[in-house]
C-alpha cells in the first residue's frame, strides 16, 4: 500500500487543518451549552500526558498530537497541540464529564502510523487553582489508500413523503497516486457491543463483483455506491439523483428496483430489512477485503463474522457526537464519531481535505472521525466542493 512521504511541513499543515476544523465546528456548532454554569472559582487546569503504549522510555511521549476535550454537559469543545515532551495544557476548564480524544501520527523511512486514544465519560475536577494531571494511552494504527470519503445516511425532508431514506449511498475514494481494483471488497455494516472483539459482527455484507482487476479504481477517483441507483428526487423534494452511481445494492426478494444499467453488489449476507439500509441514527460501515467471507461463519444471532484484519477503512457516526458509550469500532479503526446531524435533515458527513498533492484531493484520514468529518448541507455523490485549506 502505497504511503504519502511526510514531512514537517506536512505535519505543520495537517496539525493546522485539524485547529482550523475544530475552530469550524466550534463555530458552526447549535448551541448546546447549558445557561446554568458553575461558578468560575471552580474553574482547574489540565496537564495530559499523551503516551504511545506501542513504544518504550521517551519515544513513548507523542508529539504535536491535537488534543481534544469535549464537555459533556455543557457541549464545549476544547483543542490543543501536545508540545515536544507529549503534553496537552489547558486552563479554566469547568469540572465536568469529559470525553478526552488525542490523535497523532508517527513517521518513518518506511511508513505512517496513525496514533489514537481515548478516555470516555471521565469525570474531570481538582480543587480550586490546582492543576490536574492526566496520562492518555494511545494505540497505533494505519491509515488506507481506499478511504470511504462520504456517507449520506440522514435521508430526505419529509415532503411529500415520510422518512424516506431510499437515496442513501456510499462514496469511496482513492486516496493514493496508483489505480486500484474494488472486485470482492466488501462493505458492511457492524453491531455494537463488539469493540473489543477481533472480529466485525455483521448485519449486512455485500461484495463488489469482478475478478481481479474488472472495476479500476484510478488516484484521485471516487466511486457511488447506491442504495438504488434511480433519480430519487422524481419523489420527495431534495432527494437525491442517483442514476449515475457506479454500482447499488439489490436485494432480489424484497422487491428492489434494479436499475439495469448499474452493476448490483453481491449479497453476502443480508439479516433483514428490505434493502442495506445505513441507520439514520447512528451506524458503522466498514470496507474491508478477507480471503473468504464465510471461513468465520456467524454468531449466534445470525451476523456474518468477519476478521477485523481485513478491515481497509471504517467510519462510525451518531446522532450526538460526544456519547462514546457502546462504540462499534475500536481505536484501530475510528476513534471517533462523524455525524451529528438529525435523521432526514438531506446533510451529508464527507471526510476533510488535508491538501491538493498533483491536483488530486488528499483526504485527511487519522481513524479518528471526530477530527476527518465535517458536515455538507448537501450531499455530493461522486465528487467534493469543500473549499482546499491553504
Ligand atoms: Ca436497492
Ligand atoms: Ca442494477
Ligand atoms: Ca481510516
Ligand atoms: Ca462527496
Amino acid at each position: 500500500m502505497k504511503q504519502n512521504p511526510y514531512n514537517m511541513r506536512n505535519r505543520f499543515q495537517w496539525a493546522k487543518g485539524c485547529a482550523a476544523a475544530l475552530l469550524l465546528t466550534l463555530f458552526l456548532a447549535p448551541n448546546c451549552s447549558l445557561q446554568i454554569l458553575p461558578p468560575a472559582s471552580m474553574r482547574f487546569n489540565a496537564a495530559i500526558c499523551v503516551l504511545d503504549t506501542t513504544e518504550t522510555g521517551a519515544d513513548r511521549t507523542v508529539a504535536d498530537a491535537v488534543v481534544l476535550l469535549q464537555s459533556i454537559t455543557y457541549g464545549d469543545r476544547l483543542e490543543t497541540i501536545s508540545d515536544s515532551a507529549g503534553m496537552a495544557y489547558f486552563t479554566d476548564i469547568l469540572p465536568d464529564r469529559y470525553n478526552l480524544l488525542v490523535s497523532g501520527r508517527r513517521v518513518s523511512l518506511t511508513e505512517m502510523l496513525l496514533i489514537n486514544g481515548q478516555l470516555q465519560d471521565t469525570a474531570l475536577y481538582v480543587p480550586e487553582n490546582d492543576t490536574l494531571f492526566l496520562d492518555i494511552y494511545a494505540q497505533t494504527s494505519r491509515t488506507s489508500a481506499l478511504l470511504i470519503s462520504e456517507i449520506y445516511y440522514s435521508g430526505a425532508p419529509p415532503k411529500p413523503i415520510p422518512q424516506y431514506y431510499h437515496d442513501q449511498f456510499l462514496e469511496i475514494y482513492n486516496n493514493s497516486n496508483i489505480t486500484l481494483y474494488l472486485d470482492s471488497l466488501i462493505i458492511s455494516d457492524t453491531e455494537a457491543g463488539f469493540q473489543d472483539d477481533s472480529l466485525i459482527h455483521a448485519i449486512h455484507a455485500y461484495m463488489f463483483p469482478g475478478s481481479g482487476s474488472d472495476y479500476p479504481i484510478g488516484p484521485g477517483e471516487f466511486i457511488v455506491v447506491a442504495q438504488d441507483a434511480i433519480d430519487h428526487s422524481q419523489a420527495p423534494v431534495n432527494s437525491v439523483n442517483l442514476l449515475d452511481a457506479n454500482f447499488e445494492y439489490y436485494v432480489s426478494d424484497q422487491g428492489d428496483v434494479d436499475n439495469p444499467g448499474v452493476p448490483n453488489m453481491i449479497q453476502l449476507h443480508h439479516k433483514y430489512g428490505i434493502d442495506f439500509l445505513y441507520s439514520v441514527f447512528n451506524d458503522a460501515l466498514v470496507i474491508l477485503k478477507v480471503k473468504d467471507p464465510y471461513a468465520l461463519g456467524y454468531d449466534e444471532f445470525n451476523r456474518l463474522m468477519l476478521p477485523k484484519s481485513g478491515v481497509i477503512d471504517g467510519v462510525e457516526y451518531r446522532e450526538n457526537t460526544s456519547q462514546f458509550d457502546w462504540k462499534r469500532l475500536d481505536a484501530s479503526i475510528d476513534a471517533g464519531l462523524a455525524g451529528g446531524i438529525p435523521g432526514y435533515s438531506n446533510k451529508s458527513v464527507e471526510r476533510r481535505i488535508e491538501r491538493m498533492e498533483e491536483g488530486r484531493f488528499i483526504f485527511m484520514d487519522n481513524n479518528n472521525s471526530s477530527l476527518d468529518f465535517i458536515i455538507l448541507s448537501k450531499p455530493t455523490p461522486g465528487f467534493c466542493n469543500q473549499e482546499v485549506p491553504q
